[in-house]
């Protein structure tokens, strides 16, 4: 990977795991939210194994963060989630909504919006709260799944494994941005750090101002 950009973030995280319909969509939503490290997406809460996109079986198209709690709490990545897709929509178990809980703080917080959203809602709400299960990673053509339709910006980051992918900071962050989930004014709080200079800075905010508050359902 090229050593300029800021793939690596090693500092303590947390996980939370959340399905929400296609997982593109959510992959480039949260990745642009701050204190979130690493995105990756795939298929859980299933029984079958080695699931695959053609073939998953009885999983569920998921998303999986690291994120800084120190930067971001669980209920902001809550509120996100239920601010992002109708819980309401039943269509099959490969698109369904789901947390995933990693523990029992996390599942009385999921809980407790849960209520909240069956209360302001008329529908009936049909996310389903469960303990988070083994997580398989889908297949690299879906990670970054927005950044990766901008080959010329992937090559000029680097990333040709579905680790770098699924590990790379800048790779979620850049993920969101190009479909405008954050604004010109965030993205230019962090270039810098994000080791992105003025040429590839330039792009960038062109697509944001395109594409934002316009960014695909899926
Ligand atoms: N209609 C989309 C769904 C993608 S998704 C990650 C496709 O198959 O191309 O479920």
């Amino acid at each position: 990977m090229a050593s300029s950009f800021l793939h690596k973030v090693d500092i303590p995280f947390k996980k939370a795991t959340f399905a929400l319909g296609c997982f593109w969509a959510p992959d480039s939503i949260y990745g642009v939210v701050k204190g979130v490290l690493r995105t990756r997406v795939g298929y859980t809460g299933g029984t079958k194994a080695a699931p695959t996109y053609r073939d998953l079986g009885d999983h569920t198209e998921a998303i999986d963060i690291d994120f800084d709690p120190n930067t971001v709490t669980y209920e902001k990545l809550l509120k996100i989630f239920w601010a992002s897709h109708n819980p309401a929509s039943a269509s099959s178990k490969q698109y369904s909504s789901f947390i995933y809980y990693h523990d029992d703080e996390q599942k009385d917080l999921a809980t407790k919006t849960l209520k909240a959203q069956e209360a302001k809602s008329k529908k009936t709400v049909l996310t389903k709260i469960v303990p988070a299960t083994e997580f398989f990673v889908a297949e690299d053509y879906h990670q970054k799944y927005r950044l990766q339709q901008h080959r010329e910006m992937s090559k000029l980051l680097g990333l040709s494994s579905t680790e770098d992918l699924v590990n790379s900071h800048i790779a979620a962050r850049l993920n969101g941005y190009i479909v405008g989930r954050a604004g010109v004014k965030q993205f230019d709080e962090e270039s810098a750090a994000l080791g992105i200079d003025e040429n590839l800075a330039k792009e960038i905010r062109r697509l944001i101002q395109k594409n934002e508050g316009n960014g695909p359902s899926c």
